[in-house]
């Protein structure tokens, strides 16, 4: 009898342990995609993708945009979060309902409560770009996890330690695929490899990934 048990439960999504306090969540994603797409589509209205100008004066391959009270910027200052688009001068696009549940959802699966992330930043990758390897540290709680979605063409992500030249390892992303990460591995070096022109069939060269943090 216990074992019809089996059958009746909700198909059990892939998870890979990628480190002591890191995992991705494969096509966790899938069932809201027909809800992201469309939400993107308004932020970018509002606070256009664009490409940041690093504090060394580089131009980002990635280009971004943010939704939710915290944004994510870079300029010849520094890098840091800000309430306004500096693009406009108005508060970033409200964080859509749908995010913020898909974010909590996955931080939950594996094993952290009650994740309510006030930033989203929002990557767009085309064939070449790259994000060379870099801490996520500008937030104020390293506590919370991070959560990450990634929609569209294949990345290689490259894992790394806590030191810059430590051995990174390398981890395929897919369309639907879900990362969270916190605790010790929080402060991890990573980055993601040149991207590669395989066109996705519902999104074509590009790829684009959303970043779920506690920034404020
Ligand atoms: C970090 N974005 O915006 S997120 C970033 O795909 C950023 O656009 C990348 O890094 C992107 O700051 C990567 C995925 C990720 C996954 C696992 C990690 C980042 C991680 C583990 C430790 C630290
Ligand atoms: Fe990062």
């Amino acid at each position: 009898m216990t074992n019809l048990r089996l059958f009746d439960d909700p198909p059990q999504k892939a998870c890979e342990v990628i480190g002591p306090c890191a995992f991705v969540l494969r096509g966790f994603a899938l069932p809201d995609v027909d809800t992201l797409l469309p939400a993107i589509a308004a932020i970018e209205t509002r606070s256009p993708f664009r490409h940041m100008l690093t504090p060394g004066g580089f131009t980002m391959s990635v280009a971004l945009t943010n939704c939710g009270t915290w944004g994510w910027t870079t300029d010849r200052h520094g890098y840091r979060y800000s309430r306004q688009d500096p693009a406009s001068g108005q508060p970033w696009p409200a964080m859509p309902e749908a995010f913020s549940r898909l974010a909590r959802a996955a931080a939950n699966a594996v094993g952290f409560d009650a994740f309510a992330p006030d930033a989203c930043l929002i990557n767009r990758y085309l064939p070449g770009s790259r994000l060379s390897l870099h801490q996520d540290r500008n937030e104020r709680d390293f506590n919370a996890p991070i959560v990450s979605v990634s929609l569209g063409m294949t990345a290689i992500f490259l894992f790394g330690g806590h030191a810059r030249t430590d051995k990174t390892s390398k981890v395929a992303l897919y369309h639907g695929d879900v990362v969270v990460w916190g605790g010790e591995d929080r402060l991890r070096y990573h980055g993601i490899m040149p991207l590669k022109d395989e066109p996705h069939p519902l999104l074509g060269s590009q790829r684009i990934n959303f970043t779920f943090r506690k920034a404020g």
